[in-house]
């Protein structure tokens, strides 16, 4: 009987290649006997039993199904939420106080947060020094106005001005160094480096207030400038009879004109029209039409 039972239990669930197909679980023999009305009884029962059983197991292996489905949801949520959590950590890692100056790790573009600025962006190398100016294909206007050069502008990736404002703000926050790094179309580099970099406010005219001692492989032609207001083409706070920043393309701490001026015209062959292009006495030819291929001006606060 247990055979008979266990072989239509088997075709009940719908597993009848056990009984056709299964060498190691032959059908069972069918045995002949006479089913009186207890027996057919018992056996509807268990028909009937077997059904629900089949319909139950139905049940359960969907509702599986569907479990295994949402799982499935709320692990690639899970992961979804780690990844942010990761990015998170990561953008908080790479967001510094601009007073502190830039941390040690990899360079790169870091966030930055200064007096309540709102966060903003820098580049900072791997000694720790934050790209304050960057020159090197022409690709940004720098003849640009007061505002411009208040705020900032350009981009962080390529060419552009990090902002008198921010460069006030760090470097009356506690002393920094300034380094400056030029190179020319023979690709030839020259740096200078000042030991003590500062620049007053707005009302100020944002005045190169100190440049510290130099050292370096270029000279000091930023001591000329030393004391001297900032001047855009619309704001003349310079000593000569026009514009300094009008006559050569771009703002700077002008006296009668200059002795350095790293936001001039660039100009891809190298050589300037007049007085108007990055220039570096120094480095300069008679004439002053030499102009750069490459500058960048960096800051960081100075070891006490
Ligand atoms: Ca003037």
């Amino acid at each position: 009987m247990k055979s008979r039972f266990f072989a239509i239990l088997l075709l009940l669930l719908g597993f009848e290649e056990l009984l056709v197909n299964g060498s190691e679980c032959p059908a069972p023999p069918l045995l002949k006997f006479n089913c009186d009305e207890k027996c057919t009884a018992m056996l509807s029962a268990f028909v009937t039993h077997s059904v629900e059983c089949t319909t139950t197991v139905e049940d359960l292996r969907i509702q599986l199904n569907e479990t295994t489905e949402k799982l499935r949801t709320k692990e690639a949520l899970v992961e979804s939420i780690n990844k942010t959590i990761k990015l998170l950590e990561h953008e908080q890692l790479r967001t510094f106080s601009a007073t502190n100056g830039c941390p040690s790790g990899p360079s790169g573009i870091y966030k930055t947060e200064l007096d309540g600025l709102e966060l903003f962006e820098v580049p900072c190398n791997e000694d720790g020094w934050m790209t304050i100016q960057k020159r090197y294909d022409g690709s940004e206007n720098f003849d640009r106005s007061w505002q411009d050069y208040k705020d900032g502008f350009g981009k962080v990736t390529r060419e552009f001005f990090i902002g008198l404002e921010k460069i006030h703000l760090m470097t009356k926050s506690r002393p920094h160094e300034l380094y400056i790094k030029l190179g020319e179309f023979d690709r030839s580099l020259s740096y200078a480096r000042f030991d003590h970099f500062e620049i007053g406010n707005e009302t100020e005219s944002y005045v190169l207030k100190s440049i510290g001692a130099c050292s370096g492989t270029a000279g000091n032609p930023l001591e000329y400038h030393l004391n001297l207001k900032f001047t855009t083409f619309d704001r003349d706070n310079d000593n000569f009879k026009g514009n300094c920043a009008s006559n050569e393309f771009g703002g700077w701490w002008y006296g009668n004109c200059a002795d350095c001026m790293l936001n001039g015209k660039y100009y891809r062959d190298g050589i300037a029209t007049r007085t108007n292009g990055i220039y570096w006495n120094k480095l300069q030819s008679s004439g002053y039409t030499k102009s750069l291929a490459s500058v960048e001006m960096m800051i960081k606060p100075k070891l006490s």
